[in-house]
């Protein structure tokens, strides 16, 4: 059937409720039904809903069809936090709200870049002092500067992604107009190098043999994986990404977990890395902000473009024209998790995460399934036998059988398939229980 703009307006409802046609010329819309706006095509070509929400809309379809296990339900799912803020971190919140009751203390908008002395404060306590401050742009999370850092790519560069990853890099490379469209066999995109992270390569990339690209973004320790890149495997990447004139983009959000000696905590303690790497990081896991909201992102003054410009000048250009700078009270949190009293809180919080990922972990070992990350980070990635079908039937199943909440390694990209992410995040009875719950569904 041809269709002709005329109909579009004649057919009213009737075109709308088989919804095959969506009219193309602005000029003949029904304004009743439509706005005369063009949709973004880069959106029309992501598959499907984010993957988190995707998650909580399946639970809650469980739940709406098994109302009775409301109160059983355990998530191990999303990465949130669930240790209530310790109290020097606290107190500086509260300090902070505090304060804006006050003439003296009260403070309007502030530095879109950050106060001053969180800036100093990060470079100094937890970059030893191998960036400046002045390279620290604090923020309301990483997952908002990924964006961030996209809009000062733009469009026009190839971005190259671990495959499996935090699905944000390569929907908002999509949402960027990046890509071409998603290939339905491989369900990769066009147009992104997806770079494998197999048992095999201990879940590192091997960048240097796959095609170039503009933009490598790199999370260590990982997430999905929970696999911690060594000094070796860091360098390596940063001096390939040097000469193939590649911008690594470094996501740490994970870094405080790492307590292996020797695994660096950040790209900028690999040898060059302030040539070729930017950093983006965040309190969210350090400190339980998941809700508080509190990142930050370095990008060095040596990093930039073909042109000579620094990448920089264009983050701080996003910043101050896209941002109005983190709100202060929580900058205030921010200070107090960088007190030494804050440093000891964090890292009790830290061990106790890190203790639920043991008891992941080695439950699922005596289940007989091989079993990834977990000790330098809060995910244990969980190879699932061929009988157990797809990470999404094995999903469902946990979710069923067990009322446990976990993701599907096929929700990080196509190299995810065959494994499950737990979440070592879950209060300590939560995490016992679900594992009781499992060993006795899967042994
Ligand atoms: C669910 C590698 C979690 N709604 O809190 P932020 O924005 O400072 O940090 C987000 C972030 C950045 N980088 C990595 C991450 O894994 C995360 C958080 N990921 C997860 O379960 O994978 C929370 C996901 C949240 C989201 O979409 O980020």
């Amino acid at each position: 059937m041809k269709f002709s703009p005329l109909s579009v307006v004649s057919l009213g409802f009737v075109t709308v409720s088989v919804g095959a046609f969506v009219p193309k010329s602005q000029n003949v819309v029904d304004t009743k039904l439509y706005s005369g706006v063009e949709r973004n095509e880069n959106f029309a070509k992501l598959s499907g809903g984010y993957l988190f929400p995707e998650i909580g809309r399946r639970r809650n379809a469980y739940l709406e069809d098994n109302p009775e296990m409301a109160d059983k339900i355990i998530s191990l799912g999303i990465g949130d936090t669930t240790k209530p803020i310790p109290e020097h971190i606290l107190s500086g919140l509260v300090e902070g709200a505090k304060k804006l009751g006050t003439t003296e203390g009260y403070s309007g908008y502030g530095a879109e870049q950050g106060q001053a002395l969180l800036r100093e404060k990060i470079a100094k306590v937890l970059y030893n002092d191998l960036i400046d401050p002045s390279e620290v742009f604090v923020s309301d999370g990483a997952k908002c500067d990924i964006m961030r850092v996209q809009q000062v790519f733009g469009s026009k560069v190839t971005s190259a992604v671990q495959d499996p990853s935090y699905p944000v890099y390569v929907d908002t490379s999509v949402m960027m107009g990046q890509t071409g469209s998603q290939d339905e066999s491989t369900m990769q995109y066009d147009n992104i190098v997806y770079m494998p992270c197999t048992p095999e390569n201990g879940f590192f990339p091997d960048y240097a043999s796959l095609p170039r690209a503009d933009v490598v973004y790199l999370c260590s320790p990982n997430n999905p994986t929970g696999a911690a890149a060594t000094k070796e495997q860091l360098t390596e990447i940063v001096n390939i990404c040097k000469e193939r004139g590649s911008i690594l983009v470094f996501d740490a959000a994970y870094a405080p977990f790492i307590r292996s000696e020797g695994v660096p905590k950040s790209i900028f303690e690999i040898e060059g890395a302030k040539d070729v790497a930017m950093e983006v990081n965040s309190f969210s896991k350090y400190a339980g902000f998941t809700g508080v909201r509190l990142g930050w992102t370095v990008v060095p003054s040596n990093l930039k473009f073909k042109d000579g410009s620094l990448v920089r000048d264009d983050f701080n250009r996003v910043m101050t024209t896209a941002f109005n700078g983190a709100s202060n009270i929580v900058q205030s949190g921010g200070l107090a998790c960088l007190d030494p009293e804050g440093q000891k809180e964090i890292s009790n919080l830290i061990d106790y995460y890190l203790e639920n990922a043991k008891i992941l972990r080695e439950t699922m070992e005596g289940l007989g399934f091989t079993v990834h990350g977990g000790t330098d980070a809060p995910y244990v990635f969980v190879e699932l036998s061929e009988s157990m079908g797809g990470s999404w039937d094995a999903f469902s199943m946990i979710l069923e059988k067990c009322q446990v909440v976990t993701i599907p390694g096929a929700g990080f990209g196509p190299g995810g398939e065959g494994f499950l992410r737990l979440s070592a995040f879950a209060p300590r009875d939560s995490v016992i229980e679900a594992c009781k719950r499992l060993s006795e569904e899967l042994k």
